[in-house]
């Protein structure tokens, strides 16, 4: 049999209770992917809990989870089809743990968002896809569940479908895919459903081996950020990932942001000595001339280069749960890079679930709005717009070692 290579990793977002546990759990449960004993601690938790087989139970594993019949935390699974293997990223949907979304969505290539067809579109509904559009994430899949809620409608099925159309249109998030589910029942999850012939699209396990892999782009100019600098023998070994581009063993290259010109001397790699390494790839290099690098330096091509600056202008998620205060110190982390930072102006603050401006020009920030800002770096940093290369155009705001807000980079527009 053919080694499947290939893997997708997505994420599945929606509002609290829409089923996204259930829809995973459905999922395992008939493509046979479950240990027999997984399945019988899984029905006699339900039982005990006085319920019907809860699929949920498979992913939501903290007591406290299935007490309150919430996901909590991100849960990571491993599945796989003739295709290729996946790896399913289960979000919490309240809105308290929308941080744990944000983390379980930045490491992912596509979503799923799931709609419940009886309570149609609500507020976390439209933050999570907001923050899917902010991180880039522009592949969707969505599913409308609980059909068996609304009697397998197909009235029902277009009136949500156009609402989540409409709102997924105003983020700029184009979604082909509308699949009407009962993630309970497993109708149109992996076989299609009697319930729904008015519907000929594929079912949810069809949709997921149309979904395309994030390219790495070697087409683009190089970039390798820093991450260690190790002394072997004399020589130092500057390790990162490269993050666009591709770099030769003989190449001319620059390190910002101190501006420095040098070349390669070798590429290394665990015992080997590649003369070429692209996108994607985790190397050492050596430099010909006695130049010290350091974490968070960005090796790029001469003439090629991102630019250095100390201003940014950025969209920002504010998701600390106190409110923004100018007296409090900010450190920006971007790819390997950190510096110290403030945030110099807010144009706009945003309300993240309805898109209305709360505030022009405003001086300060409430957890879980968004915001157009300028953000004054202490020393300059390397930087991309988003859209260009996302590795270099994506960062977050640290408060105190916590994680207070992600932002992507919106200058160059
Ligand atoms: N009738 C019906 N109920 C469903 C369906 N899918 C899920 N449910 C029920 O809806 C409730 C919530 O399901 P979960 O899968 O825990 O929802 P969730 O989206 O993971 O919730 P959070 O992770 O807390 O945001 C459970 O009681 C499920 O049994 C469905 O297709 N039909
Ligand atoms: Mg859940």
């Amino acid at each position: 049999m053919a080694m499947q290579t290939e893997q997708l990793k997505f994420v599945i977002v929606g509002h609290v209770d829409h089923g996204k546990s259930t829809l995973i759990g459905r999922l395992l449960y008939d493509t046979d992917s479950l240990a027999p004993d997984k399945i019988e601690e899984i029905k006699k938790a339900s039982r005990q809990a006085g319920r019907d087989t809860e699929f949920a139970y498979l992913l939501d594993h903290l007591e406290e989870e299935r007490k309150q019949g919430i996901t909590i935390d991100t849960t990571q699974v491993f599945f796989k089809t003739p295709k290729r293997r996946y790896v399913i990223i289960d979000a919490p949907g309240h809105v308290e743990f929308v941080k744990n979304m944000i983390t379980g969505a930045s490491q992912a290539e596509a979503a799923v968002l799931i709609v419940d067809a009886a309570e149609g579109v609500k507020e976390q509904t439209k933050r999570h896809s907001y923050i899917l559009s902010m991180l880039g994430l522009n592949q969707v899949v969505v599913v409308l569940n609980k059909m068996d809620l609304v009697d397998f409608s197909q009235a029902r099925f277009e009136t949500v479908k156009k609402d989540v159309q409409q709102w997924l249109k105003s983020i700029k998030i184009d979604s082909a895919l509308y699949i009407p589910i009962s993630a309970i029942r497993g109708d149109n999850v992996v076989a299609s459903s009697e319930k729904t012939r008015w519907y000929s699209g594929p079912t949810f396990l069809e949709s997921l081996d149309t979904l395309q892999n994030k390219q790495t782009p070697q087409d683009k100019s190089l970039l390798l950020p820093i991450q260690d600098v190790y002394k072997i023998a004399e020589k130092r070994v500057n390790v990162g990932r490269v993050e666009s581009g591709f770099i030769t063993a003989d190449m001319k290259i620059k390190v910002l942001p101190s501006g420095q010109l040098t070349e390669i001397n070798s590429i290394e790699k665990f015992l080997e000595k590649p003369v070429r390494a692209v996108a994607g790839e985790c190397i050492g290099i050596t430099t010909k001339d006695a130049v010290f690098l350091d974490r968070g330096d960005i090796v790029c091509s001469p003439g090629d280069e991102p630019a250095t600056t100390d201003a940014i202008a950025a969209n920002i998620f504010w998701i600390s749960k106190q409110a923004f205060d100018r007296q409090q110190k900010l450190t920006l982390r971007c790819a390997t890079q950190q510096t110290g930072c403030k945030i110099e102006s807010i144009k706009k603050r945003i309300n993240s679930s309805t898109l209305e401006v709360n505030e022009q020009n405003a001086q300060m920030l409430e957890t879980l709005e968004v915001a157009e800002v300028i953000i004054r770096t202490k020393k300059p940093v390397a930087v991309k717009n988003f859209n260009d290369i996302q590795e270099l155009g994506r960062f977050v705001l640290v408060r105190d070692e916590n994680i207070c807000a992600g932002g992507i980079i919106t200058s160059g527009e």
